[in-house]
């Protein structure tokens, strides 16, 4: 029996392949996000170029803070740690596999009001096959996403389809090739909400989003999740405990699900490997439009 969903939410995930879950979060805790977030912007003024935690857009300045992506959130700041095993995220994500399920990792893409970065289509499953494809990722709105503040944009029943090819000049590029492929991408729907929603896109739905058009901020903290006997293709884990230390609920197990899956590995890895943003940009053929900033290196 669901605890979470309705039945019918979790019929339209298995159909569509994503889903938006109004309220998961309570004011106070995207409240408390959003804080910390400021934070982190506001430290990123020392920076002039990407390190460990911090992706920048192109045109970020120290006197112009603009922060693409904090890296790994959950381990660099407790508050978002924490939001790993929120009980509503783990209810709902137990409702849609079952009792055992692992964290794998996060990120937080901010879209910032009037030019927060495109990502260009693609499968989460493209970069982590497993053994299985009972994964999703899961994305806390800290900001209301609307049409015009760039929201996910999914491809419905894309996950029940092949495994795009996701590779430019022989090396895995982490973007499908809109010219090369044969999708409809009229066909693409917004994952939109109020903040405290959540979106939840399964690994292989094929998604995207646009430029930040907007005046508005659009934050989306992505935490990436698995049915516990899942087991990563790429990068099998080596150290036991760490794997078994990441699970939200139930139990581990040593005895993967072999799933009758599609599979194209993402080798040899990309140039730039951990930033979607750095590979995405050297692409041929874009989707999406880019931000044009040259007013705005011309004032500088
Ligand atoms: O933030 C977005 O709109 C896209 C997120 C995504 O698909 C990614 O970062 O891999």
């Amino acid at each position: 029996m669901p605890t979470y969903l309705t039945q019918s939410q979790i019929d339209e995930y298995n159909a569509v392949g994503g889903l938006v879950v109004p309220n998961v979060l309570s004011p106070a805790e995207v409240a408390a996000l959003r804080d910390v977030t400021d934070e982190f912007v506001e430290r990123s003024r020392a920076l002039t170029t990407h390190d460990e935690v911090y992706d920048l857009e192109d045109s970020h300045t120290p006197a112009q803070p603009r922060v693409r992506r904090i890296k790994h959130p959950h381990l660099n700041h407790p508050t978002y740690g924490a939001l790993v095993r929120h009980p509503g995220i783990v209810a709902i994500l137990r409702d849609l596999w079952g009792p055992n399920v692992r964290f794998d990792t996060g990120k937080l893409n901010l879209k910032s009001a009037g030019f927060g970065a495109a990502v260009e289509w693609h499968q989460d499953w493209a970069f982590y096959p497993h053994t299985n494809d009972d994964l999703a990722a899961v994305g806390v709105m800290m900001d209301d996403m609307e049409l015009a503040n760039g929201p996910l944009l999914i491809i419905p029943g894309s996950h029940k389809g092949p495994i795009h090819d996701h590779h430019a000049n022989g090396r895995f590029c982490g973007a499908m090739n809109p010219a090369a492929c044969d999708v409809d991408f009229s066909k693409a729907v917004p994952l939109t909400g109020a903040a405290g929603s959540i979106t939840i896109h399964h690994a292989r739905t094929i998604h995207g989003s646009a430029l930040n058009t907007s005046n508005k901020d659009r934050r989306l903290l992505l935490f990436q999740f698995r049915a516990a006997d899942a087991w990563p293709l790429m990068t099998p884990p080596n150290d036991i405990a760490a794997y078994d230390a990441l699970m939200v609920a139930g139990t581990s197990s040593l005895e993967p699900r072999l799933a009758d899956v599609p599979v194209r590995l993402p080798l040899p890895p990309a140039d730039k490997a951990g930033s979607i943003y750095e590979n995405q940009k050297g692409l041929a053929h874009r989707y999406f439009a880019v931000a044009d900033t040259s007013a705005l290196h011309a004032a500088q």
